[in-house]
């Protein structure tokens, strides 16, 4: 066979096995095989050397002719191939529009968190401000400036979580620490008195801590509000006209307060207040223990003495204050058996508020 048939039947089989190739690996393959080093075409093109100087030219055009038609050709058919596969990655990655989204389950503000916020919305409507301190608190504004004896029951570690040895002296546990998790907002109204003058009103929502065991009515940490006014002619009038209208608009209008004497280191004279029971309305039932009524905060007029730890003249300004138990007033209101409820974090529960 002469060289230009050679060249013909390469020619035909290498655009025949470019239209064949499936994908660009298989045509880069047929590229290779024709054009390579050892390809089928660069043989012919190192035997031209041998040929006469007449055939030479001749077949040398030739085999130019035959070289650029199979580059185009491998070119065309990478190109089509390229949008083919480009094609197939775009079919593979398409996105359905059409599924439905996954379910990302809403979730929502804790109970406590809740009824938290409407107890301040309530008291931001009066002109009270919120205010907030260390959880970790010294014993001097959790226990000593809110007149507490050194005696207080209270004080003791069987009662009050004490952190650390700040005394600087060393800490055995034989000699209670002066850093403690505070037992209650106190402190923080007490850091407000230290700063600021009168008029204060002021709300001091926040963590508090005890050491009591879990029970159905007990926390060791709990979430406490107190509010604190201090101002020119502040009298238990006063006390009672707000607690009443605090009261009311947290549980409804149709229930009635109560005022008891009771006794708390800070406040002469003070109160406990009980709210009508919803459930028998005052009639009494098992849920009030046949009372007709409900606890839910402790309150009174600020001790002289507590006025004297933060140097605000107790013959010029009278002042009341008041505390309650957040998740006590949960569990009035939503008629929640324990406390315990409130903490575990089970959603079959929580979802229910
Ligand atoms: C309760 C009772 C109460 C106060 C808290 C208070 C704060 C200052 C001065 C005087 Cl700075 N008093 N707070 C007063 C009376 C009662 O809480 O049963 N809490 C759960």
């Amino acid at each position: 066979m002469g060289v230009t048939e050679e060249l013909d039947r390469l020619y035909g089989e290498a655009l025949g096995a470019i239209e064949a190739a499936g994908d660009l690996a298989g045509l880069d393959a047929v590229r290779v095989s024709v054009l390579g080093k050892k390809g089928s075409l660069t043989q012919v093109l190192k035997g031209l050397g041998a040929l006469s100087a007449e055939e030479r030219p001749i077949a040398g055009k030739v085999a130019n002719e035959v070289r650029a038609t199979i580059e185009q050709a491998l070119e065309s058919r990478k190109s089509l191939l390229e949008q083919d596969a480009l094609a197939a990655q775009f079919t593979a990655q398409a996105v359905d529009v059409t599924l439905p989204g996954r379910g990302r389950p809403v979730g929502s503000r804790h109970l406590i968190s809740a009824i938290t916020a409407e107890v301040i919305e309530i008291f931001l409507g009066l002109g009270y401000q919120v205010a907030e301190g260390p959880q970790v608190e010294l014993d001097y504004y959790n226990f000593t400036a809110l007149n507490h004896t050194p005696q207080h029951p209270a004080r003791a570690a069987t009662d009050t979580f004490y952190v650390r040895d700040m005394t600087g002296k060393g800490f055995d546990g034989s000699v209670p620490s002066d850093a403690l998790l505070r037992t209650h907002t106190s402190p923080v109204q007490v850091r407000a008195m230290e700063k600021q003058d009168p008029p204060i009103y002021i709300l001091a929502p926040g963590r508090v801590y005890r050491r009591d065991i879990a029970d159905p009515s007990h926390l060791p940490q709990f979430t406490q509000i107190e509010g604190l006014v201090v101002d020119e002619g502040i009298t238990f009038a006063d006390l009672k006209g707000t607690l009443d209208h605090v009261v009311k608009a947290i549980f409804g209008s149709e229930r009635k307060t109560r005022f008891r004497p009771h006794f708390f280191p800070f406040t002469e004279p003070s109160a406990e207040v009980d709210v009508s029971c919803g459930i028998c309305d005052g009639k009494g039932c098992r849920f009030c223990k046949q009372t007709g009524w409900l606890e839910i905060l402790g309150c009174g007029m600020v001790d002289p003495n507590v006025f004297g730890y933060v140097d605000i003249d107790p013959e010029r300004y009278t002042g009341f204050a008041f505390g309650l138990g957040i998740e006590r007033i949960a569990a009035l209101k939503y008629n929640i058996p324990d406390l315990r409820m409130l903490v575990e974090g089970d959603m079959r529960f929580l979802r229910q508020f």
